[in-house]
């Protein structure tokens, strides 16, 4: 037998339905409809941990090279998006990312943003980016760094495919319809300093006398070369603790300020040493990974706890893991993980929060 609501409750349903619809066309909408989502109890990301192995990325990649130039592409690039919000050009709610592909002889045309870039060389050496003046050349696993409103072009004077990894804030520029863009009036900038300048001024834990921040909140330093980075690792792995969650981890810094490399973006370079099974982590910055050596393999676990995703990740693959989802990294064999969040906004707003599991 079923029981059916008494009149009362009907007549208070039907009295509600009424005063939504009567002041919906005044733009109008009640709060406690909405309440639970507007403000859950904790974060609860549409986004989805994702992986991109890159046997699977390099064939179209290479397709879209035979289908498009980068002078008529602008940017050659193949986005990374998360499978839950197709359509959308983004691998979390606030980050870009994208692998770019360029030939020998191609230029990527000069232009500028407010939108602030990362670059992570993936594939092939000896391609450069410009900024402002200044080239630097790329090499895998180097960081490079295309502040906001720099003009910036790319080009391939090698003999090989030059394959990176893009990472913009560009879906945050959008949340606060901030974005602003230009051409150049030339195809490539002309160069103004010898390459190297720029580290040469900032790189050595010294800076100029004349204390200026060329780039405002941005790191004066364009590339971060890998074989620093690379070395670092392997002595503090000989020489240092394990942490038992991150394995060696330490964070790019901007060196003006010892915060981070760019206002929305942080960027990490961790060694898991082999043998590592990693305790699980989870933190509210969404986090982008790029595999840079090795292999190893990712557990992620969504904040309800019902959807689990196992990952087993190579060279050159990509992932991602959601805000508050935790995750766990295991390495038989070790690897070498690059990594990008939006990390420095979270801490601006004071709301970013990380917990170490057991
Ligand atoms: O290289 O300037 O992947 O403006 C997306 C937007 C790369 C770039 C991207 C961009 C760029």
């Amino acid at each position: 037998m079923t029981t059916s609501p008494p009149a009362a409750a009907l007549a208070a349903v039907a009295q509600r339905q009424q005063l939504y619809s009567d002041m919906s066309p005044h733009n109008l909408t009640p709060l406690w409809e909405v309440l639970h989502a507007l403000v859950p109890q904790q974060p609860a990301t549409p986004c989805a941990p994702a992986h991109w192995k890159y046997a699977e990325v390099r064939p179209f990649l290479m397709r879209a090279g035979e289908a498009i130039t980068a002078e008529e592409a602008v940017r050659r690039v193949l986005i990374l998006e998360n499978p839950a919000l197709r359509g959308k050009s983004c691998i979390t709610q606030s980050l870009y990312a994208g692998l770019q592909l360029i030939l020998p002889g191609e230029v990527a045309p000069s232009h500028r943003h407010t939108q602030s870039a990362l670059r992570f060389i993936v594939e092939g050496s000896g391609a450069y980016t410009a900024v402002d003046g200044e080239r630097t050349t790329m090499r895998p696993g180097d960081f490079i760094i295309t502040p906001s409103w720099t003009w910036h072009d790319h080009g391939n004077e090698s003999d090989v495919p030059v394959i990176w990894l893009d990472g913009l804030d560009i879906p945050t520029i959008a949340f606060f319809d901030a974005g602003f863009a230009q051409s150049d009036t030339s195809r490539s900038q002309a160069v103004t300093r010898t390459e190297g300048t720029s580290f040469a001024r900032y790189g050595h834990n010294m800076a100029p006398m004349q204390h200026d921040a060329p780039f405002g909140a941005t790191s004066p330093i364009f590339s971060y070369p890998y074989e620093r980075s690379r070395e670092a690792l392997h002595q503090l792995e000989r020489d240092a603790p394990i942490d038992a969650w991150d394995g060696v981890k330490l964070r790019y810094v901007n060196p003006l300020t010892g915060g981070s490399p760019m206002p929305t973006m942080a960027t990490f370079m961790q060694r898991l040493p082999a043998g590592f099974a990693g305790k699980a982590w989870r933190q509210t910055d969404g986090t982008v990974f790029s595999v840079v050596e090795g292999e190893g393999i990712v557990q992620i676990e969504a904040p309800a706890g019902a959807v689990k995703s196992t990952f087993s990740f190579g060279p050159r693959d990509h992932f991602v893991v959601p805000s508050w989802h935790t995750a766990r990294l295991n390495s038989a064999s070790g690897c070498v993980l690059f990594s990008y969040s939006d990390r420095p906004v979270h801490q601006a707003l004071g709301i970013h929060k990380e917990e170490r599991l057991s």
